[in-house]
């Protein structure tokens, strides 16, 4: 086991988002999105934030088990004010796509880049081609393309959304595969409030993981909803030398209306090369924590969460008693639901998988059950539209011992 130094300085930044367009940006180290983090499970991640911005931040490591006081969250620290650091300190104990990102103004800080990619490996995983992450997300330019403002009122109600669509900070890139290989793709939704339904031009590719790591085998599909803060792992190809073909968010209503068929990024299939790629048949043993019988122990209203405010405080949970939550949504659009510091299942999924941040659809419930594990302290879950979030769509609750 290594312990894993790095240094994240949030600062300004030219955010070349395409060729000779650029935006005044926020980036860790001065990229976005901010360096990629890589550890093995058992690890210890040791991350100094060198606050060089002119506003407060803190780090959110998103997915990571990691104790409440390391959650990057204004209920367990103080903001980290510019000219200031933080020393972030963990150890990581599962393998899966996670992300960190700032926790602090999010609605602006992330949306101007404050955000990067961490993956965690652990033993026995399947052997792909290639493994590469892409963290997807959208920018929301005026007519003269600059940065627009900021969460009006409206905004903050519908969520902010962008006509520039990015992978890995950049616009509609191009991106090159090897024709007869298989990669794996680390998929992550970073954008605001942009939902994607995932396709590769219809191509079709196995779902390998989720936000907490591998599924149970893989699933074959032709398309996947991500919704902002979820991971989702594939195994993508083989294709054929020359083949063509976009990444591209099909249209889904959230709620608010259907948007279009949009382009993400163009894949190109060059040249072959050798495959030494295996995935087996099983990835990995979910037992469920719970049947589907079970009665809820708790309800958590959407609506409720929507009206309720910043200080709104839900019940404590107790270390080692299961939680069944009946996630409710009253309102006329969805909701990605995310709980800081510990993975859920959802009941009635198949298949089964360790989550953080689950869709809540418009006029419809969801059921969760988790267990905390012992790590006592202030918690909270909010919705992962940035603008819901800021307008105070989240409560606190405590883990006691
Ligand atoms: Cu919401």
């Amino acid at each position: 086991m290594q312990t894993r130094a790095v240094e994240l300085e949030a600062r300004e930044t030219d955010w070349e988002y395409a060729p000779g367009r650029a935006v005044p940006g926020m980036g860790f180290n001065g990229s976005v999105p901010g360096p990629l983090i890589e550890a093995a499970v058992g690890d210890t991640i040791r991350a100094r934030l060198l606050n060089s911005l002119t506003q407060p931040t803190t780090i959110h490591w998103h997915g990571l088990r990691v104790p409440a006081s390391m959650d990057g969250t204004e209920s367990v620290q103080t903001a980290v004010e510019p000219g200031a650091s933080f020393d972030y300190e963990f150890s990581v104990p599962d393998a899966g796509t996670f992300w960190y990102h700032t926790h602090v103004n999010e609605t602006e800080q992330l949306e101007r880049g404050l955000y990067g990619p961490l993956v965690v490996r652990g033993p026995g995983e399947p052997t792909l081609d290639a493994d590469r992450v892409l963290m997807l997300d959208d920018l929301k330019l005026d007519a003269d393309g600059r940065l627009s403002p900021f969460a009006d009122d409206h905004e903050l109600h519908e969520g902010r959304e962008g006509d520039i669509r990015l992978v890995n900070g950049l616009q509609e890139p191009e991106l090159q595969i090897a024709a007869g290989q298989l990669e794996r793709w680390r998929v992550v939704n970073a954008a605001n409030t942009r939902f994607m339904r995932v396709s590769l031009g219809g191509r079709p590719f196995s779902i390998l993981g989720s936000d907490g790591g591998l599924i149970g085998a893989p699933v074959e599909a032709t398309e996947v909803l991500i919704t902002p803060g979820e991971r989702v792992e594939l195994a993508v190809g083989p294709f054929k030398e020359g083949e063509v073909f976009e990444l591209e968010s099909l249209p889904y209503d959230r709620g608010r209306g259907e948007p279009s068929r949009e382009r993400f990024a163009t894949i190109r299939v060059g040249p072959a090369e050798a495959s030494s790629a295996h995935v087996p048949e099983v990835l990995r043993e979910i037992a469920p924590l719970t049947g589907n019988g079970i009665e809820p122990t708790r309800t958590v209203s959407m609506k409720a969460l929507m009206h309720g405010g910043h200080g709104q405080r839900d019940d404590d949970v107790r270390v080692g008693e299961l939680q069944v939550w009946e996630l409710v949504n009253e309102t006329s659009q969805d909701h990605p639901f995310h709980l800081h510091g510990f993975f859920f299942q959802v009941l009635s999924e198949s298949p089964l998988a360790w989550k953080d941040t689950v869709n809540v659809p418009q006029k419809a419930q969801v059921r969760i059950a988790w267990l905390p594990d012992d790590r006592p302290g202030d918690w909270m879950y909010h919705c992962h539209i940035l603008e819901h979030h800021a307008m105070g769509m989240m409560a606190h609750f405590r883990v006691v011992a």
